[in-house]
């Protein structure tokens, strides 16, 4: 059944059963005020100006709310807690030009760190990985001509074969830019 929801059709839907409840309440007010009862509204001024100040309270705090809470799943927080910690990081250096990627090691440990290190010879690239249950997990951007790699710390948790990709149109055969990193179960 949730898987269904990841597929091109599942996600469709789901934009279209969102949008139900809007729909709905667009319905309501439009036949409030056209059928029901046209004339002006009774409500005070100050009443409706109390409501439109909730209203913005209320946003605002769920907009700061959402962004704090999802801080710490920022790449770049991540990265800097891992460089903190200084436990022994796995080192991916790679290069991308167009259309491929040049990757120093394919194969990292679950459970321990890596640092991808990359760089682009040509154009702007991407670096994006995926879960191999096809959900994001991180890309970066690969701008050319940079004194310095741009780097990511990652610790993928489970084994399995990570799909690559690259997210930033560069060139003609940018669908073709593809590669793949296979986590393997940590040595013990
Ligand atoms: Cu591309």
């Amino acid at each position: 059944m949730l898987d269904f929801l990841f597929s091109g059709w599942g996600a469709f839907w789901m934009t279209l059963f969102m949008l139900v409840p809007f729909a709905a309440v667009f319905y309501y007010v439009i036949r409030r005020k056209s059928v029901v009862d046209p004339s002006p509204g009774a409500t005070a001024r100050a009443k409706i100006s109390q409501i439109e100040v909730s209203w913005l309270g209320l946003v605002l705090v769920v907009f700061v709310g959402v962004n704090l809470a999802s801080l710490k799943y920022m790449p770049t927080l991540a990265t800097a807690r891992a460089a903190a910690q200084g436990t022994a990081v796995q080192n991916v250096e790679l290069t991308a030009t167009s259309w491929a990627y040049d990757i120093s090691s394919r194969r990292v440990e679950a459970g321990r760190p890596v640092r991808f290190s990359g760089r682009s010879s040509d154009t702007m690239h991407g670096f994006a990985v995926y879960h191999p249950d096809g959900r994001l997990l991180f890309t970066m951007m690969l701008m050319p001509g940079l004194a310095k790699p741009t780097s990511l710390i990652h610790t993928f948790d489970e084994p399995g074969t990570y799909k690559v990709r690259c997210l930033e149109y560069c060139g003609i055969a940018h669908h073709t830019m593809r590669d793949e990193i296979v986590v393997v179960a940590a040595a013990r």
